[in-house]
């Protein structure tokens, strides 16, 4: 293969090429001239045959772009795939009639649309590089994302958590990470972490103006490039970005046990790792005594009782949470006191394998410092006879139904009697 030779189909009509990657082009051939050229494809195992889909159909070049033939006459294919291992067979998406596969290098095609609805506007093909079974098949004023795991036998709608389903203008896939997708839709560009199941929004890359096409960095699949509409091209690099959050539960009354549950959620777009520090670290103030910390979800967590400290190290996915509980008893003589906690969370911003980033963690209810109010001792047995009294009322209303029913009919008859 030659990564300096290049191929560009033009609106204007016309297929070009570059031998010196892109520095100068020629007009390869214009036989095409009644057909604008939406999409352009490759067979991979033999680089000298192109396939081109136009407003007339799909034309096929052996000869590097020299001649070209109709292979497929159709009135608008707007984009065509080819199955990265088995290059004979061919996928075209048209306008009207919806998708098409070819067994045997374009001679015969025949509709595969189990499942997925014609007259697709601006419908794109996108296959799964590693199992090429997998595809995603997408438009602007339809169904938006379908996905085929049979080889477009049959689709199925990929939309979830995707604002604008209907407006989706290309799928990416990360050749690394093929469960990896990108979205260029009417509402901005959505990331997918498990193969279309759901989507999540990249607000940095927002939907004014509306990115048009993909791209994503081989050499960096953290890098996306975005062809927005009419300002040019946006760049993306994708970092973590940790919040922590710390609830509390248990007695909270001198001698109490208690339980902090501390979530650290990655809701950025990279992953973020196991970097030199703690990601995440507590001091327990001196009203707590630390008992244990447990881990629920991955990475490693000490608890030191002696210096009331716990950290955690390890590794959180983008799109992921670590969950770790704390178990702590309330110190004597707080009674009416204010306990605060508030823990400190570190993540690598920039992607350099270095944390440079900390936060607090923030109470669920209503952020800052996770704050526990003592409970006065001589609440408590207060409350426990008030439940007797409760529980005694009820056992004897079950035993004695019987009873309770005569004396409402007693006091019934004596008022219609008066
Ligand atoms: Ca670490
Ligand atoms: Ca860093």
């Amino acid at each position: 293969m030659s990564p300096t030779t290049l191929y560009a189909g033009s609106s204007g009509d016309r297929v070009y090429k570059s031998i010196d990657a892109g520095a100068t082009w020629s007009l390869v051939y214009d036989t095409l001239n009644t057909h604008q050229v939406n999409d352009l494809a490759m067979d991979p195992t033999a680089t000298s045959t192109l396939y081109a889909a136009t407003w007339g159909g799909v034309f096929k070049s052996t000869d590097a772009g020299a001649s070209w033939n109709i292979v497929f006459a159709d009135c608008c294919v707007f984009s065509l795939a080819v199955d990265p291992i088995a290059s004979a067979i061919l996928y075209a998406a048209t306008l009207i009639d919806g998708m098409f596969k070819s067994t045997d290098a374009g001679a015969i095609w025949t509709a595969v649309n189990t499942g997925a609805p014609g007259n697709r506007w601006k419908s794109t093909i996108a296959i799964d590089p590693v199992t090429p079974t997998t595809l995603y098949y997408s438009d602007t004023n339809g169904t938006g994302i379908l996905k085929s795991l049979d080889a477009g036998a049959s689709w199925n709608a990929a939309n979830n958590g995707l604002m604008w389903s209907t407006g989706v203008y290309r799928v990416a896939i990360d050749p690394a990470t093929p469960s990896t997708l990108y979205a260029a839709t009417w509402g901005g560009v959505f990331k997918s972490g498990d193969a279309g199941a759901n989507w999540n929004a990249m607000a940095t890359l927002g939907s004014t103006p509306t990115p048009l096409d993909l791209a994503i960095d081989p050499g960096n699949p953290r890098t996306l490039y975005a062809g927005m509409n009419g300002t040019g091209v946006n760049k993306l690099t994708q970092f973590s970005d940790v919040t922590g959050s710390m609830d509390v539960n248990g007695d909270f009354i001198a001698g109490g046990t208690v339980f902090y549950t501390v979530t650290l959620a990655n809701i950025g777009f990279a992953d973020q790792s196991d970097n030199p520090g703690d990601e995440f670290i507590i001091a327990l103030v001196p009203d707590l005594t630390l008992v244990s910390a447990t881990v629920m979800t991955g990475g490693g967590v000490v608890a030191t009782p002696a210096l009331n400290t716990i950290t955690w190290n390890g590794p959180i996915p983008w799109g992921e949470a670590v969950e770790i509980e704390i178990e702590a008893i309330i110190g004597p003589d707080t009674e009416g006191q204010v306990i605060s906690n508030q823990g400190q969370v570190s993540f690598d911003s920039d992607d350099d394998g270095v944390n440079d980033s900390q936060r607090t963690t923030e109470s669920p209810k209503g952020g800052g410092p996770t704050t526990i109010t003592v409970f006065k001792e001589e609440i408590i047995p207060t409350l426990s006879a008030m439940a007797m009294v409760i529980l005694a009322f009820l056992l004897a209303a079950t035993v004695l139904p019987r009873k309770v029913g005569n004396s409402l009919r007693t006091v019934v008859d004596m008022k219609q009697r008066s």
